[in-house]
């Protein structure tokens, strides 16, 4: 899953693909490096970001959607929590939600369960502004697991079938560095939940933390992230770089035995 972030406040790439046509060539080209999904994304979550209207949501996250989905024939995800922007996004041509608050804002789940897209549900404790103040867990993974088991069992109480749904553990979203390096070791138990995973790392603060790299520097530890995610039963990584991390997952699957990615 490649990341486009149409926020012009956004840490990593602030601004980069704000401007429509930018946004477009840059998930014209992750599709080109391997992605199988581009996941658009309106409304910053960063730790203590001022949150957005639904209504400017909407104007950064629709036109390019609808552009994309016209140029690609990659299936594009909508990073939001807001039911009105699920529905216009959808309508759009995205074909999946990701949402960081696990349909838990009002009427998100009704709005999901409607659209009958596949969702992502994340684990985020307590909200951006205060999630890193001192979060605490009795076991981090048994914690989390229960959560998104207790979500699950929302969803599909909502209508929303068990073959439609992601589960992410939401690295960095409530977590401190110890947190988020347990979670990766342990993340073949989230495999219990008997759905998809999807690991979120990519030049996230805990690299910057582990290593002391500025956001700028983070590509290369992100690739060893994300191939220790699948190994440890990922089924999806959200990345902004496609082309690097495509490359180390096919070179894992051509070791591992998948025959269709080796090119002799
Ligand atoms: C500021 C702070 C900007 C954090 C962006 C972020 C995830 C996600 C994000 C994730 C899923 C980032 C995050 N992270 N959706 N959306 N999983 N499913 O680093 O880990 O991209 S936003």
């Amino acid at each position: 899953m490649g990341i486009l972030n149409v926020t012009p406040d956004s840490f990593s790439d602030g601004g980069v693909f704000f401007d429509r046509a930018e946004a477009v060539a840059g998930a014209v080209r992750m599709a080109q490096e391997g992605a199988a999904i581009i996941d658009v994304g309106g409304e910053s979550t960063r730790p203590g970001a001022r949150p957005v209207s639904v209504q400017e949501e909407l104007d950064r996250v629709v036109p390019v959607i609808e552009a994309i989905a016209k140029e690609i024939a990659v299936p594009v995800s909508v990073d939001t929590s807001k039911p009105e922007v699920m529905r216009a996004a959808v309508a759009a041509g995205a074909g999946f939600i990701n949402d960081v608050l696990a349909l838990r804002a009002d009427g998100a789940l009704e709005a999901a369960a409607a659209l009958a897209t596949p969702v992502c549900l994340m684990h985020m404790l307590g909200e951006p502004r205060t999630m890193q103040d001192n979060p605490r867990y009795d076991d981090v993974v048994n914690d989390i697991r229960a959560f998104l088991e207790a979500r699950i069992a929302a969803c599909v109480a909502a209508g929303i079938a068990r073959v439609r749904i992601v589960v992410d553990p939401g690295f960095g979203f409530g977590k401190t560095l110890e947190h988020n390096l347990e979670l990766l070791r342990r993340l073949k138990e989230f495999a219990a939940l008997g759905v998809p995973v999807l690991a979120g790392l990519s030049r996230k603060s805990m690299i910057g933390k582990a290593l002391g790299l500025p956001v700028g520097r983070r590509a290369h530890a992100s690739v060893a992230l994300a191939l220790l995610a699948v190994q440890n039963g990922a089924q999806i990584v959200r990345v902004h770089d496609v082309g690097p991390t495509v490359e180390a997952l096919r070179m894992y699957a051509a070791v591992y035995g998948d025959k269709e990615n080796r090119q002799d």
